[in-house]
């Protein structure tokens, strides 16, 4: 994985008010197969940019025009999982190589991440790769990509995010046609039927992929992180509303009334709410 900010990448169009953070997977000769170890590195990457308060959109890619992504590495997977060093399946935690879906905690954390996440896509997004770009919250396409599953060709399935949230972006008939049949999609069948936003010209990718953040960059920040969290408190049950709570929880401690709270608890005082309005 590499990965770097704004100044690098190829200037959109207007102003913007904060940096992206560009994050490439980048193992072309495998058309961006992931390892355990790509997934770490990536999870690492997006928890620098979340970090980063300069940061305020994250724009996931992969290395080269043939592929975003083609999903797990079929080289290193296991009978259990996928393996961390295949010369060693039985090795233990420490220098780790026992089975593991490292997959399923990186789609949690793009979807808890606060700060909108871009696939841009040239090339192939399939298998576990296209169930990543549909973690993504918006997909730029070059109108060479190309996306589909290929699970139960290959003895695998994501009947997670990878098939919740296509079911409800393109209905769950379609969604089951997607998996049942391991087909292929062209760019403009993708964006017919909702998979991405928009399609352009592979050479003109990162320019409008570019400008797409940019326009989400001269918004408020906050609006977009619990416009984020609002439109998965639902699809993520619990742990959605926790997101969606907590944020306001952030909005709160501005208040002076939950900051009359902390403060009696300081000064070893009872708290004295009377002032603060029994709102409508
Ligand atoms: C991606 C696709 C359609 C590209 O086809 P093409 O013709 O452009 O390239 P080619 O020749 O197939 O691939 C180039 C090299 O990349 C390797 C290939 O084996 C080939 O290697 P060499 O022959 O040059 O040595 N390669 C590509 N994808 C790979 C992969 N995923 N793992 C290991 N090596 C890979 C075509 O390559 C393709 O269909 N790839 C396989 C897609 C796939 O089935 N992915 C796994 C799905 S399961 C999954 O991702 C998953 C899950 O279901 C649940 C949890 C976690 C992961």
């Amino acid at each position: 994985v590499s990965s770097n900010h704004g100044p690098e990448l190829e200037p959109g169009a207007g102003p913007s008010a904060g940096s992206i953070a560009k994050i490439t997977i980048d193992r072309p000769e495998v058309r961006n197969a992931f390892r355990p170890q790509t997934l770490i590195e990536v999870s690492h990457a997006l928890e620098r940019a979340r970090e980063d308060t300069a940061v305020g959109v994250i724009l996931l890619t992969g290395e080269g025009p043939l592929a975003f992504c083609s999903g797990g590495d079929q080289q290193v997977r296991g009978d259990s999982g996928y393996l961390t060093d295949p010369d060693n399946p039985d090795r233990q935690p420490s220098g780790a190589s026992v089975g593991r879906f490292h997959v399923t905690d990186l789609q949690i954390q793009m979807r808890r991440l606060p700060k909108p996440i871009v696939a841009m896509v040239a090339g192939y997004a399939i298998g576990g790769g296209h169930v990543l770009h549909l973690c993504c919250d918006l997909t730029i396409a070059a109108d060479n990509a190309r996306f589909g599953q290929t699970g139960p060709k290959v003895g695998s399935f994501d009947g997670g995010f990878g098939a919740s949230v296509l079911s409800d972006l393109v209905g769950p008939k379609k969604a089951k046609e997607i998996w049942f049949l391991c087909r292929q999609y062209s760019a403009q069948e993708a964006l017919a039927m909702g998979l991405v936003n928009t399609v352009v010209p592979l050479d003109e990718l990162e320019a409008e992929t570019v400008r797409w953040c940019e326009e989400m960059l001269a918004n408020s920040p906050f609006a977009l992180r619990l416009l984020k969290a609002s439109f998965h408190a639902a699809e993520d049950g619990y742990a959605g509303l926790q997101q969606l709570a907590h944020d306001t929880n952030l909005l709160f401690y501005g208040s002076e009334e939950a900051q009359e709270g902390r403060d009696a608890y300081k000064q070893k005082r009872h708290p004295d709410f009377s002032r603060f309005p029994k709102r409508a």
